[in-house]
C-alpha cells in the first residue's frame, strides 16, 4: 500500500500550546507521533513509503481564502520584526493572538498583525513557528498525492499527514490544523466524481463541515465526542445538516463520554448507510486515532479490535479510499492502531 509521507513536518515543532485556564503545556501534536507510525509501518511487509509531489498553491487556494494563506506564510517573519525579543530566542516562542474575533455583524480583517492573528486563529492550540507554513504545505501535498493515486488506480492509499487538517476552515487555523488536508484532497477529487468524507477523529471536523456546508457534491460526515462537552465546543451538533444546496449533505454523530467499540460501531453503521445512499465515486477518510482508550485528549474507549472492525466496515463500502492522517496522541499505541486500521485497505 502506498504511504505518502514527507519529513518536512519536522520544521513545525512549537515549544508549547495553551490549555484551558491558560496552562502552558508541551505541544501534544508532536513530531514523535510520526516516528511511532513510521516504525510500525516499516515493520509490515506491505507499506510502500513514497514522497509526495508538489501540487503548488492552486488546489489549496481552491478551498482556502488567499489572504488567510498569505497570513500563514508571512506572520512569523512579521512577528519577529514587531517583537525583537522573540528574535533573541525564537525556538522558545510560538505565535498566538490574545484577542479573538467573536460574532459581529460586520467582519473587518484588521491590517495590523495581531488583529489579523485574532481573526484567522480560532484557539490556543494552533501555534505558529518559523516552519509551520512549509510543514502545512508538505502535509497538504501528502494528501493530494494520495488522492491522485487513488483516482489514477481506483484503489486506496494513505497520507501520513502532519500537521493534521480537519479543524482548519476556509479562513482560519484551529486545533493543530492550518490547511485542511482532507478538504483540499476531496475538493480536488470532486472534479472526477462525487466524494464522501468520513471523519473518524475523536474531535468534530469543524473545518471540513464549514468548507462543504453548502455543497451537495461532497457528502461530509463526522463521528465525534459531543461538542456539548468537548472541543471544538461550538460546532458538530446533530442538528447541523448543511445549508442551501448542501442541506442534507452534512451529518454529525455526537457521542457521549466513554463511548466504547459497541457505541462507536453502531454510529459508524449509520454513517455507512448514508454513504451508501449517496453512492459516491470516492471516499476520503479523516483518520484520527484519538478515539483510542487511553488517548490523552480523548474520553472514548475504542480498542485495537475496535479499530480492526472500523477499518473492515469502512473498507466494505468498496470505494477507492484516500485515508488522511488527523489526530491521535497515545503515541505508544498509535503506530499499531494505524497499521490495524490500514490492513483492511491493502489491495
Ligand atoms: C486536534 B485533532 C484542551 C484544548 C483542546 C485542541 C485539541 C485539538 C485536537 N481542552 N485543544 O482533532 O486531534
Ligand atoms: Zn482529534
Amino acid at each position: 500500500m502506498k504511504i505518502f509521507y514527507s519529513d518536512t513536518h519536522r520544521k513545525h515543532q512549537p515549544p508549547f500550546e495553551v490549555f484551558d485556564g491558560g496552562k502552558r503545556v508541551p505541544y501534544l501534536e508532536n513530531a514523535d507521533r510520526m516516528e511511532c507510525i513510521l516504525t510500525a509501518l516499516q515493520n509490515t511487509d506491505w507499506a510502500e513509503l513514497t514522497p509526495p509531489t508538489d501540487f503548488g498553491l492552486k488546489p489549496i487556494l481552491a478551498v482556502h481564502d488567499k489572504d488567510y494563506i498569505a497570513f500563514l506564510a508571512s506572520c512569523w517573519t512579521e512577528w519577529l520584526i514587531l517583537d525583537p525579543t522573540v528574535a533573541e530566542s525564537p525556538e522558545q516562542h510560538a505565535f498566538l493572538p490574545a484577542t479573538f474575533a467573536l460574532r459581529r455583524k460586520s467582519s473587518h480583517v484588521p491590517s495590523e498583525l495581531l488583529g489579523k492573528a485574532g481573526y484567522y486563529i480560532m484557539d490556543l492550540s494552533a501555534c505558529i513557528v518559523a516552519g509551520t507554513y512549509e510543514a502545512a504545505l508538505g502535509s497538504a501535498n501528502c494528501a493530494l498525492s494520495a488522492t491522485e493515486f487513488v483516482a489514477k488506480n481506483q484503489s486506496s492509499a494513505f497520507a501520513l499527514c502532519r500537521p493534521p487538517g480537519h479543524h482548519a476552515g476556509k479562513d482560519y487555523a484551529a486545533g493543530y490544523c492550518f490547511i485542511n488536508n482532507s478538504s483540499v484532497a476531496a475538493n480536488w477529487l470532486s472534479s472526477k466524481g462525487r466524494v464522501a468524507i468520513l471523519d473518524i477523529d475523536y474531535h468534530a471536523g469543524n473545518g471540513t463541515q464549514d468548507i462543504f456546508y453548502e455543497r451537495d457534491d461532497v457528502l461530509t460526515i463526522s463521528i465525534h465526542s459531543d461538542p456539548d462537552f468537548e472541543y471544538p465546543h461550538f460546532i458538530g451538533y446533530a442538528d447541523e445538516t448543511g445549508a442551501g444546496a448542501g442541506l442534507g449533505f452534512h451529518r454529525n454523530f455526537p457521542l457521549p463520554k466513554g463511548t466504547g467499540d459497541e457505541g462507536y460501531l453502531s454510529a459508524l453503521d449509520e454513517a455507512s448507510n448514508l454513504i451508501k445512499s449517496f453512492a459516491p465515486k470516492y471516499l476520503v477518510v479523516s483518520a484520527g486515532m484519538d478515539t483510542f482508550d487511553g488517548d490523552p485528549l480523548g474520553t472514548f474507549k475504542v480498542t485495537r479490535d475496535g479499530f480492526a472492525e472500523i477499518g473492515k466496515r469502512i473498507a466494505m463500502l468498496g470505494l477507492p479510499t484516500a485515508i488522511i492522517m488527523e489526530g491521535g496522541y497515545a503515541n505508544a499505541a498509535l503506530g499499531e492502531n494505524i497499521v490495524t486500521l490500514l490492513e483492511n485497505f491493502k489491495s
